[in-house]
């Protein structure tokens, strides 16, 4: 069997499940979000990377179904911490442009929302640049229209793809997540994350929630705080853990 065809039984025989890795408001010191992330567990091939399959899926335009999938089991995760009293959490989910540019991709966002009973604003979709490069009039339009149901928008992997700043002014992006190749730039006692600064100061000048992604050092840690960071998100803090692990702990910090 390919890959591909793998990925299809996969879905079949339920082999993919979602992680989820806690993002900490800085402020607040506690876990206020957390970040779906799939995972592929293979009987035949072992633990698959989603950098390796989610590139097959879009090829073959599995990635529709199964990112359907990863939505409404996300929502549905989250809506059953709300119940168990983790009220203010927000779920993100990171969202391939192939799923964005379906003409029915916002009815399916709706659609999911109201299966599970979750509140629009406390899901957040995670875009990358590349979406917008290449059809911005028609994205911008989609995401407007989640912006005013009250879905949230982060763009991911901010500072690695080529937009624009006048991208930003011009949609309703409500947080930027800092690439991590340059949270690995900071360098305590240097001066030589000036980036990380200006990205910062550029999320809080447009009124965006900015998160770290990647935070793997106190360093880092101490830096973000100092440049006013609203959110961080790393294996210092936490990795990407199964629902039950996550559920443990939330209850150790309430
Ligand atoms: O969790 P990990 O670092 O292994 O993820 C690797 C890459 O796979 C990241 O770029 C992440 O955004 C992407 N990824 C993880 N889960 C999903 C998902 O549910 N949908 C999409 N489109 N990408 C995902
Ligand atoms: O592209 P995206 O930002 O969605 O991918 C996030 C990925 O980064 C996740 O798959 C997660 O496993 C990974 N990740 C999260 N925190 C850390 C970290 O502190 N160090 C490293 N190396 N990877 C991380
Ligand atoms: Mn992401
Ligand atoms: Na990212």
């Amino acid at each position: 069997m390919n890959i591909e065809k793998q990925l299809y039984a996969a879905m079949e025989q339920q082999e993919f499940e979602l992680y989820y890795q806690p993002q900490v408001d800085l402020a607040q010191n506690k876990i206020t979000g957390l970040e779906a992330l799939l995972r592929w567990n293979s009987p035949v091939l072992g633990y698959v990377s989603p950098l390796k399959f989610i590139k097959v899926a879009e090829d073959s335009h599995i990635i529709i179904p199964l990112g359907a999938w990863v939505l409404q089991k996300a929502c549905d995760f989250l809506k059953k911490l709300h119940g168990q009293g983790f009220t203010e959490l927000t779920m993100s989910v990171n969202i391939s442009m192939l799923q964005l540019l379906q003409t029915d991709f916002n009815e399916l966002v709706v659609d999911t929302l109201q299966a599970s009973g979750l509140e629009p604003h406390y899901l957040e979709l995670e875009i990358t640049e590349s979406v917008l490069v290449e059809s911005y009039d028609y994205v911008s339009d989609k995401l407007k229209q989640l912006r005013d149901l009250n879905i949230k928008i982060a763009l991911d992997d901010f500072g690695t793809g080529y937009s624009s700043l006048s991208y930003l002014t011009h949609l309703p992006i409500s947080t930027l997540k800092i690439d991590k190749s340059f949270i690995d730039t900071i360098r305590t006692g240097t001066n030589q994350s000036t980036l990380v600064e200006e990205i910062i100061l550029i999320g809080k000048r447009m009124s965006m929630s900015v998160v770290a992604e990647g935070v793997e050092k106190t360093g880092q840690l101490e830096y973000l705080q100092e440049q006013g960071c609203d959110k961080i998100q790393g294996y210092l803090f936490s990795r990407p853990l199964a629902a039950d692990a996550i559920v443990e702990l939330l209850a150790g910090q309430a």
